[in-house]
């Protein structure tokens, strides 16, 4: 069985975070995601997140292709969650690209290509402007 784990804040859910969850299942047999913390997502982005946590984690808990999940607390901490959800596969958007180049002794490194034209920042920026 392959085990894939991957990360992400996945605020204000859309079809980029729909694409990147359903290739990293096909990488394997069974998916968890590490969803980020509201602190770490402020820490990230510079902004806390639309929607919170617990909101954040049962939407992405709630996909078919999703098998477990649990909160990331720190960038730095991917080590033990690799060791502890037992990863045979890290699963990146591209943007981290050698990022995470480090942990190839730990599991095998892929980074996805993010979805085109759709991002959560876009989505706020939009609303702002219909609402003005
Ligand atoms: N994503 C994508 N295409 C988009 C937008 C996002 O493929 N248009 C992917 C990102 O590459 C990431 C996932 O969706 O794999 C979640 O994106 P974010 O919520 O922006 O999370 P991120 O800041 O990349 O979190 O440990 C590292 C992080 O917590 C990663």
């Amino acid at each position: 069985m392959t085990r894939v784990l991957t990360f992400g804040t996945f605020d204000l859910f859309h079809i980029g975070h729909v694409n990147v969850l359903l290739r990293a299942a096909d990488l394997g047999d069974h998916l968890t995601v590490g969803v980020s913390s509201d602190e770490l997502t402020m820490a990230k982005k510079g902004r806390y997140p639309v929607y919170r946590e617990e909101h954040r984690l049962a939407i992405v808990s709630s996909l078919a292709c999703v098998d477990d999940v649990f909160v990331e607390q720190s960038l730095e901490l991917k080590g033990e969650y690799i060791a502890e959800h037992r990863a045979d596969v890290l699963v990146m958007g591209d943007d981290w690209k050698g990022r995470f180049d480090h942990h190839r002794e730990q599991c095998e490194v892929i980074y996805l290509p993010r979805t085109a034209e759709v991002s959560t920042t876009d989505i706020i920026q939009s609303i702002r402007r219909d609402l003005d």
